[in-house]
């Protein structure tokens, strides 16, 4: 028998790497073992994610305080799972949902649960000493993704003039994930060097890319391919490119209503933005693309997949939000070929882990996500690995929350050495 039985829960309340609060957990059992896991926070989120409760007292980081997530998980969450073994993840979990007893967990806070799933599955793997990509993934899990690096930020997640939210560099030709990682990185300072040139700001965006003001959105792309070009490696078959529109966030009506300030500016139908996708899918090596529609636009969706869907990675993130209710319906009526998977959206480690099934199942591709908001803690890496998917981001080569993603992966391929897979698709 394990000596595993979970013996306390405390929370506290800790700064994202927006300054902005969030929640931590610790967990200990009755072998001693100790684990902590730090929560994290989007900017531009789905209507549908699971709540991330905030005290709203005004008085207090201007209404973002999680002291009452905390205090959920000193005084409720920690009676109800205390006792149970750790590795028991899945009923743990639903004794979670079910103590919430609503169905985006607005009553005790996705940040609340989820703080303490992350938590209690990092000490069950501690408990059993193995590395926390091994207890989640089982001994088969030993791929490490390709890191699409998030070099240039705008949207919600900058203050500059580009519409588009995240532009990816992807090392599809690497021979392994730290070359991969060093080829992007290598992209990253050369694409400073560009901009320094050209008179633009270096500062960066929330994730870590830069944060210029460009032209339009497709100058954007276009300067990237030329940091590709000029750092040594050939776009498409070296670096490849992903987009993550987050069209929600220029949609003016969450359907098939869109905004752009750039990028021929003006007033956008979904079919505009299609054509949009279809021009620049044939004249660059784009590969991936999340959100192209906004979250409500479900028919500009699967009109974008029937399209383009043979040529790229067709992501949903807005839309659906890591649920299997939305993923489902995504699947059935062929509105993406993947979703992205973000353990916050929904709320426990179980549940992230029941989407990611579902689209394996499907022969649908998926991408784990960080968020925007981050913390030191490097759970995601873990988890990436141990879920197979064979592709994360989580932001760019600066920012230490986002690098310690990447230093943790470093770590795994180390760890396993020759038996390491890395490749595209
Ligand atoms: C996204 C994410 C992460 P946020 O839109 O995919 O990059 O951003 O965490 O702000 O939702
Ligand atoms: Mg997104």
């Amino acid at each position: 028998m394990l000596n595993n039985k979970i013996t306390g829960v405390r929370g506290m309340e800790i700064l994202d790497s927006r300054g902005n609060p969030t929640v931590r957990v610790y967990v200990e059992l009755s072998d001693g073992t100790e684990a902590v896991a730090s929560v994290p926070s989007g900017a531009s989120t789905g209507e549908n994610e699971a709540v991330e409760l905030r005290d709203g007292d005004k008085s207090r980081y201007g209404g973002k305080g999680v002291l009452k997530a905390v205090e959920n998980v000193n005084k409720v969450l920690s009676e109800v799972v205390m006792g149970m073994p750790a590795h028991e993840q899945a009923l743990i979990d639903k004794k979670m949902i079910e103590a919430d007893g609503t169905e985006n967990k607005s009553n005790l806070g996705a940040n609340a649960i989820l703080g303490v799933s992350m938590a209690v599955a990092r000490a069950a793997a501690e408990s059993a000493k193995v590395p926390l990509y091994q207890y989640l993934g089982g001994a088969g899990a030993r791929r490490i993704p390709v890191p699409c690096m998030n070099i240039l930020n705008g949207g919600e997640h900058a203050d500059n003039s580009v519409d588009i939210q995240e532009f990816m560099a992807i090392p599809v030709g690497a021979p392994n994930f730290r070359e991969g990682l060093r080829y992007v990185a290598e992209t990253f300072h050369t694409l400073k060097g560009i901009l320094k040139k050209r008179g633009l700001s270096t500062g960066v965006g929330d994730e870590g890319g830069f944060a210029p003001n460009l032209k339009s959105n497709e100058e954007a792309v276009e300067t990237i391919i030329e940091a590709i070009e000029k750092a040594g490696y050939k776009p498409g078959e070296d670096i490849a490119i992903g987009l993550d529109s987050a069209a929600s966030s220029f949609s003016t009506d969450l359907k098939g209503s869109y905004e752009l300030k750039w990028s021929g500016g003006g007033k956008k139908t979904d079919d505009d933005l299609i054509a949009l996708g279809e021009e620049w899918i044939s004249k660059y090596p784009i590969i991936l693309w999340e959100d192209p529609l906004a979250e409500a636009d479900w028919e500009g969706f699967r009109k974008f997949t029937a399209k383009l869907g043979d040529k790229v990675e067709v992501v949903g993130d807005d839309i659906f939000v890591t649920n299997v209710k939305f993923i489902s319906r995504g699947i059935k009526d062929g509105t993406a070929n993947s979703s992205l998977i973000k353990l916050n959206q929904i709320g426990t480690v179980s549940e992230t882990i029941e989407a990611v099934r579902m689209c394996r199942d499907a022969g649908w591709r998926y991408f784990i996500s960080h968020r925007s908001g981050e913390t030191s803690d490097a759970f995601l890496a873990d988890f990436a690995v141990a879920m197979d998917g064979g592709h994360l981001k989580t932001g760019s080569a600066s920012r230490s929350e986002r690098l310690a993603k990447y230093n943790r992966l470093l770590e795994i391929e180390n760890e396993l050495g020759s038996a390491a897979l890395y490749y595209w698709k």
